[in-house]
């Protein structure tokens, strides 16, 4: 990212980016910060579910399932711990958000991490975050001292009789697992496959005991949810997907960056806020939701850019990593790095995945070379159909996105390059291929 740009509309996660030392507790204070806490504590836990309930936060790691309704799930009624985990493991190419929330406002994640542990009745919580980013880890762990010295963590917080503690976790560089149930076995010190579901972590999760696992964004979300009600937050957004996110540009804009904006946004307000395509280019395809969501073209710049609308238009709405590329992209190309990547990080625990990711880039890159016949594309997509469905976890479905997306809309450029015997395009001089 080359600069931070911030959306005037909700500035709310974002808040604290641009202040000089604006992740220590001092400034976090100075702008409110623990006072939702204050008011949690004085809350009945089940009143903050129903209040989270009611705003319709919705998961920011992708999936955008009710925040209120996963908490409703954890079973009260069983001798056992409770859990609250972090997913901070964010890895999905293109997705830049939870990151710089972390290195920005690392208090807003905390406090969202004492109150939601409050109302899930947790007294112990973990934050797992992507091992590669020691930078982020300690600014974190920095946070986490600053709150135990203050008294906002430890044993009975702000004389309130409710005690937790919170480890942060540093993972150890897997793409797999920023997958739930992947988490949480790397967690337990196991080799980070994903689990069978059901059961739910909300019922068997960390250690076999009822477990919340969240998106760092939408644990970051609930204080201002506290301080504000439910009511503010439903005000932003759209009817079914409320509140507000961080949008994440990057690629052929201006001034690439993290926007905080209502969900319903379009791009082509986003581009704007960025300053526009680069200079004499245009728009030519790009990612809702990070490399795992169906690439959209300039014809979708208008989407909605919420669950239900970016759905409607053939994609999903995921991490809101805004990927653009324009006409010099190769899009064949862009899309052999992806599979490459998906190969590299396949799990190996199912053989749709494991075996389908390695025939997508021998296809593909034989493609890309020019090599093969028009039928190669019907194997591609063949491929991508024995993969869709029938892998164990969304990587496998993630992987065959960007590959049928990209055929259904540049068909043309991939036989291009068959026809070219190999990439139609010219990096040195930047021109398209037409
Ligand atoms: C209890 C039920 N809990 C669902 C919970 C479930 C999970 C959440 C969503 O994948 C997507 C994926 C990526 N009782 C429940 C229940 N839950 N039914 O709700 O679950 P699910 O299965 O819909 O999604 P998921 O497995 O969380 C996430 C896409 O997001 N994605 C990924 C981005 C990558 C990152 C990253 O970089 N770290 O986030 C981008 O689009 O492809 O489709 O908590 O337990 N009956
Ligand atoms: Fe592992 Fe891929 Fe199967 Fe997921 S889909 S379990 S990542 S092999």
């Amino acid at each position: 990212m080359s600069q931070t740009q911030i959306a005037p509309l909700t500035p709310v996660l974002t808040d604290l980016w641009d202040v000089e030392q604006g992740w220590k507790l001092a400034a976090y204070e100075e702008r409110g910060g623990y006072r939702a806490l204050d008011k949690a504590l004085g809350m009945k836990p089940d009143d903050i579910i129903a209040a989270v309930k009611d705003s319709g936060l919705r998961g920011r790691g992708g999936a955008g399932f009710p925040t209120g309704m996963k908490w409703s799930f954890i079973p009260q009624d069983i001798p056992k711990p409770k859990y609250l985990v972090v997913n901070a493991d964010e890895s999905e190419p293109g997705t830049c958000k939870d990151t710089p929330l972390m290195m920005g406002n690392p208090h807003v994640l905390v406090e969202g991490v004492i109150i939601s542990s409050f109302a899930i009745r947790a007294n112990k919580a973990f934050i797992y975050v992507r091992g590669e980013i020691l930078h982020v880890i300690r600014r974190v762990q920095a946070a986490v001292a600053e709150a135990y010295a203050a008294g906002h963590l430890g044993t009975n917080i702000h004389g309130s009789g409710y005690d937790l503690d919170v480890v942060v976790h540093a993972g150890a560089g897997a793409y797999i697992c920023g997958e739930e149930t992947a988490l949480l076995e790397g967690l337990e010190g196991r080799r980070g496959q994903p689990r069978l579901r059901p059961p739910f972590p909300a019922v068997a999760g960390l250690y076999a005991c009822p477990t919340v696992i969240n998106n760092v964004e939408s644990i970051a979300s609930v204080p201002s949810i506290v301080e504000h009600g439910a009511d503010w937050f439903a005000s932003m957004g759209t009817e079914k997907s409320k509140g507000f996110g961080i949008f994440s540009l990057s690629g052929h804009v201006k001034n690439p960056g993290q926007f905080e904006a209502p969900l319903g946004i379009t791009l082509r307000e986003l581009i704007d806020l960025a300053g526009g395509m680069r200079e004499g280019h245009e728009l030519k395809f790009w990612t809702p939701g990070g490399s795992s969501t169906p690439i959209l073209t300039a014809e979708h710049l208008d989407v909605p850019l919420d669950f239900e609308g970016v759905g409607e238009a053939g994609s999903m709405l995921g991490t809101r990593a805004l990927q653009l590329f324009d006409e010099t992209t190769c899009v064949v190309r862009a899309v052999l790095r992806w599979t490459e990547f998906y190969k590299h990080e396949s799990c190996g625990k199912c053989t749709p995945c494991r075996e389908g990711t390695w025939w997508l880039v021998q296809t593909l890159a034989a493609l890309e070379r020019g090599q093969g016949s028009e039928a190669d594309l019907d194997l591609l997509l063949d491929q991508c159909d024995n993969i869709l469905g029938r892998s164990f976890c969304a990587l496998g479905d993630g992987a065959t996105s960007p590959i049928s997306s990209s055929i259904q809309y540049f068909r043309d450029e991939y036989l291009a390059h068959l026809t070219h015997g190999g990439c139609p395009f010219d990096p040195a001089a930047s021109t398209a291929w037409a």
